[in-house]
């Protein structure tokens, strides 16, 4: 397989629906306990759970999850969890955030979730919230705002509302094994990474970059603290408008190449914050189908999407290309949750009990300094 190293504007934007569902279950339809030990399959062993979960959501907004082999899918999956409540990347990996979240996630998706136990992974979670409100991602202490987001999140998915005015969750059924999250100290430790830019950074005082702008916004976002954002996000939104590059593909940061996985982490955080129309979505849907990868000779789709024209597709930016492609409205695609990133409907339940708060589309305009497309 080959793919076109053109980005013309002349590709047809019709969504090869048959090809990505091709493409993703060369995944699913392996032993899902045999995998793959090679790279192209699922990237590296360490981070198997995230790959699964990132294919069969992609399935899922393609509407076709009915090709998951459900019970073997989630029988590895709980295989995945230790003793104390994490989730490894696969079954012989050491627990961390990162894999809990895409469990949780994927059980959540296969609707399979009363075979979680929530009690150990709500403990598990709370034991690596730090003095300053901060998460580790596990027991050796990596401190970064996306294990943050994971804390959130999967609270949120196990049924927790993170609302500041509860300032301390108590956790556990047990009284002797109660732990604590602290709700106000992670908003608090979440603001610290807010940079002058309006972005947000990996710990306080680093670049702002996309990926976490996406990870703190949406832990504001499930705490209900969005309304700490400088500028009431305008800041924040010019700067993510300025990610867009004249081909329409957004970068990470400043000067730095476009990739088609922050068609989800800008565009989500915009939706987050109810300023999606600050960028120019045409531009960027063009952009994500030239990504798609393509036949040696010719504008025909293959199957799956690459990082940028040209490229090889893989599963990872299979999934934030079409999240991206649902995010705008592309009715081929079941519509995805910005915060939760699975589909609306799997997460209805989650969001009835918890409603965050997602500001509906403001008047601010280009008028405010956005977008002006920055150079390629
Ligand atoms: C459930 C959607 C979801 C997320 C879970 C893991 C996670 C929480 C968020 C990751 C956010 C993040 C940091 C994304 C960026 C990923 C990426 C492409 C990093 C590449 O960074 P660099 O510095 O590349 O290598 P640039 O593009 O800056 O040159």
């Amino acid at each position: 397989m080959h793919s076109s190293s053109s980005s013309s504007s002349s590709v047809p934007l019709v969504l090869p629906r048959a090809q990505h569902v091709a493409f993703l279950r060369q995944y699913v339809d392996r032993e899902v306990t045999e995998l793959p030990r090679t790279f192209e399959l699922w990237f590296t062993e360490h981070k198997k759970i995230s790959a699964a979960y990132w294919t069969i959501t992609a399935l899922a907004l393609l509407g076709r999850l009915d090709v998951v082999p459900r019970e073997r899918l989630v029988d590895w999956v709980l295989r995945c969890q230790h003793p104390c409540g994490g989730f490894g990347g696969d079954y012989t990996q050491d627990p961390h955030l990162l894999y809990t979240l895409s469990a949780v996630q994927t059980l959540y998706l296969l609707g399979e979730e009363k075979r979680l136990d929530k009690d150990s992974v709500l403990r598990y979670v709370a034991s690596l919230q730090q003095a300053d409100g901060s998460f580790a991602g596990d027991v050796w202490g990596e401190i970064d705002t996306r294990f943050c987001f994971c804390a959130a999140l999967t609270l949120a998915l196990v049924g927790y509302p993170l609302r500041c005015d509860d300032d301390c969750l108590s956790i556990g059924v047990n009284t002797d094994q109660r732990q604590m999250v602290r709700i106000q100290a992670l908003v608090d430790y979440v603001m610290q990474c807010e940079n002058d830019d309006g972005g947000f950074g990996v710990i306080p005082g680093a670049e702002s970059h996309a990926g976490q702008v996406f990870c703190c916004v949406g832990t504001l976002a499930l705490c209900g603290a969005l309304s700490g954002l400088r500028d009431r996000g305008d800041r924040l939104a010019r700067w993510l408008a300025h990610r867009q590059l004249r081909n329409g593909g957004f970068n990470g940061r400043p000067d730095k190449l476009p990739d088609v996985c922050y068609s989800w982490w800008v565009l989500a955080s915009l939706k987050i914050i109810g300023k999606e129309h600050w960028i120019d979505g045409d531009a960027l849907e063009r952009f994500i189908f030239a990504c798609h990868a393509r036949a040696e000779h010719g504008n025909e789709y293959v199957g799956g999407v690459a990082d940028r024209p040209g490229d090889e597709p893989d599963v990872f930016h299979t999934f934030f290309g079409l999240a991206g492609l649902s995010l705008l409205g592309r009715h081929e695609l079941i519509p995805i949750d910005p915060i939760f990133a699975l589909p609306q409907g799997t997460v209805q339940g989650t969001r009835t009990r918890h409603p965050y708060e997602i500001p509906s589309s403001t008047e601010s305009t280009a008028a405010n300094g956005s977008p002006s497309q920055s150079s390629e």
